[in-house]
């Protein structure tokens, strides 16, 4: 199967305006690239974790932190770079990687499968997370890696920080099926994000019990506080006791006392998303750090609020009484187990939208304010009547929804959609979904196992309860004569030339170098573009997998 741009009937089109990080981007975050006439290659070819010029290997650390190489082939340092792989399996990190390097494309996608899996070491003594993104870095793209981090219960200090990955202070990013579970902090952490995308990945679970946090029970997955133009689109949030989807839009901005700078706006996408089994913050929405904007359309909160009748899908936090900030929430094609919709999960009745929202306890109606047409705190609306039906929440210089209408479904079909096609599961254009994502998907689609998740009603998987790591490893290279990273044979079927490095060329000039149709073949973009979320097959469980809706 050719990719898309090379068999397009208008091929040596430019398309207008700024080409995606690739082509089934959507969201915020689309606007990153990793795309320039200096662009370098990293062909990593070992799992080991190690940093030498010279030692005739290339590692993932190498292409992340942007280091020299002068064998097998010379790469220039500091470049925004693509890493292909050469290898397969676990890659055992034993101190973090700091990436500050701008412009970096990890291409899950062309390893051969099992595909690559990144878990925390036993030498690694600051147990905090082995991948941080952080402040100075841009225009950041992974698809198709799995972030396992593990327990650290093993005599290390015990730690407040141990996420898979974090991102801090970072613009123009995109996670697409990217599988991150097993934290202990949280499975998916992005601070101070601005134009971000986290799409079709699986997240969480933690590892609940046990696992090396200061706290003995710590079940918390997706955290993104606080974000500005952020988009959360076609993911998995799954089986937690808080943070099914713990957002805060607004920009941080510390002052000289300590404080944040108020009243910096936010908005914050999320949209065609599949949250699932969480005991008492399916969703927080926090106004901490601005005037929060966000759009809440075609999800699935589903298996929740069973023990907690204050757990909401949109559950309203205002951290402070006197914040000067204010809500504007939009809700629109949300299954939930407060909001049935009538078509969808087998369900007969719709019920009014608004009554997946609710306040998280301890926040008052009376300090939950809107946001007036001046871009001020107006309590004219209070409590959940800040929520609309019918008006999308837009910060200010944004003119729509941040996912393209037709990539979108409803709650049914991105639901399906998610179980089908989520997570890690691309290598070199072949399916290789792991055996730990193919197990929880089959639990969601049963709703089977959840009740071993759940001892005495009470999530508690510890590390003896979740189905571990990936399997197997592999070492297949292909012969890229020319280090472009397009291999000799795709080149050739392809009409390029082996022998000259062209990845940063664009033959067919519709925006897309080279290098990018390669990783867009092996990632199969062409079949996750437009009318994704009505091809998918597979069975689903009955609306909140069989318990009655809680409703008021
Ligand atoms: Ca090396
Ligand atoms: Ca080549
Ligand atoms: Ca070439
Ligand atoms: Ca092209």
């Amino acid at each position: 199967m050719a990719q898309s741009a090379f068999v397009d009937p208008q091929n040596g089109a430019v398309p207008p305006g700024h080409p995606r990080a690739f082509p089934s981007a959507q969201g915020f975050g689309k606007i990153a690239a990793v795309r320039s006439s200096d662009r370098v290659v990293y062909r990593v070819d070992t799992l080991d974790d190690v940093v030498s010029a010279t030692d005739g290997k290339i590692s993932l650390r190498e292409c992340l932190l942007a280091s020299p190489i002068t064998t097998p082939y010379v790469i220039p340092g500091g470049k925004p770079r693509v890493c292909v792989f050469d290898v397969a399996g676990q890659i055992v990190v034993n101190s973090a990687f700091r990436i500050t390097v701008p412009g970096l494309y990890i291409a899950g996608q062309t390893a051969p499968a099992p595909g690559i899996e990144i878990k925390l070491g036993p030498l690694m003594t600051t147990v905090d997370t082995p991948f941080h993104v952080f402040r100075g870095s841009t225009d950041v793209i992974v698809r198709h890696m799995r972030f396992r981090l593990g327990s650290h219960n093993d005599g290390r200090p015990k730690s407040q920080n141990g996420d898979p990955f974090r991102l801090s202070m970072v613009k123009r990013v995109i996670f697409d099926h990217v599988t991150s579970m097993y934290g202990t902090d949280e499975s998916w952490d992005m601070n101070s994000v601005e134009d971000v995308t986290a799409q079709w990945s699986i997240i969480g679970p933690n590892i609940c019990r046990e696992a090396g946090h200061v706290s003995t029970i710590h079940c918390k997955s997706l955290f993104i506080k606080p974000g500005q133009r952020a988009t959360v689109f076609a993911n998995l949030s799954q089986h937690g006791v808080h943070r099914g989807m713990n957002i805060a839009p607004g920009v941080a901005v510390r002052k000289s006392d300590g404080t944040w700078l108020a009243e910096t706006p936010g908005q914050i996408d999320v949209v065609n998303n599949l949250i699932f089994d969480y005991t008492v913050e399916s969703g927080l929405i926090s106004n901490e750090f601005g005037h929060a904007y966000v759009n809440y359309v075609g999800n699935t909160v589903f298996r929740s609020g069973y023990l907690a009748p204050n757990n909401f899908p949109i559950g309203l936090y205002n951290v402070n009484a006197a914040s000067p900030n204010g809500f504007k929430i939009y809700a629109s094609g949300n299954s939930t187990f407060r909001t049935r919709i009538a078509g969808e999960f087998g369900q007969t009745t719709s019920d009014d939208q608004r009554l997946a929202a609710g306040l998280i306890p301890g926040t008052l109606a009376a300090n939950v304010c809107g946001i007036g047409t001046n871009g001020k705190k107006d309590c004219s609306k209070t409590g959940t009547q800040v929520v609309s039906t019918t008006e999308l929440a837009l910060v200010p210089g944004v003119s729509g929804l941040s996912v393209d209408r037709d990539a979108m479904g409803t709650s049914e079909q991105a639901t399906r959609a998610i179980a089908a096609f989520a997570g890690a599961n691309m290598c070199r254009g072949e399916w290789c979904r792991d055996k730990t994502d193919d197990y929880f998907i089959d639990d969601f689609r049963t709703c089977h196992q959840l009740p071993r998740f759940r001892e005495g009603g009470v999530l508690q998987i510890g590390e003896v309860g979740y189905p571990g790591y990936m399997g197997g490893s592999a070492y297949l290279p292909l012969k890229d004569t020319d280090h472009d990273g397009m291999p000799d044979d795709w080149e050739t079927a392809h009409g390029l030339n082996p022998s000259v490095a062209d990845g940063n060329l664009d033959a067919d000039r519709d925006g897309y170098t080279n290098l990018e149709e390669y990783l867009s073949e092996m990632a199969k973009d062409d079949e996750m573009t437009t009318g994704v979320m009505a091809k998918a097959t597979g069975a689903l469980p009955a609306y909140n997998c069989g318990f009655a809706p809680v409703l008021p």
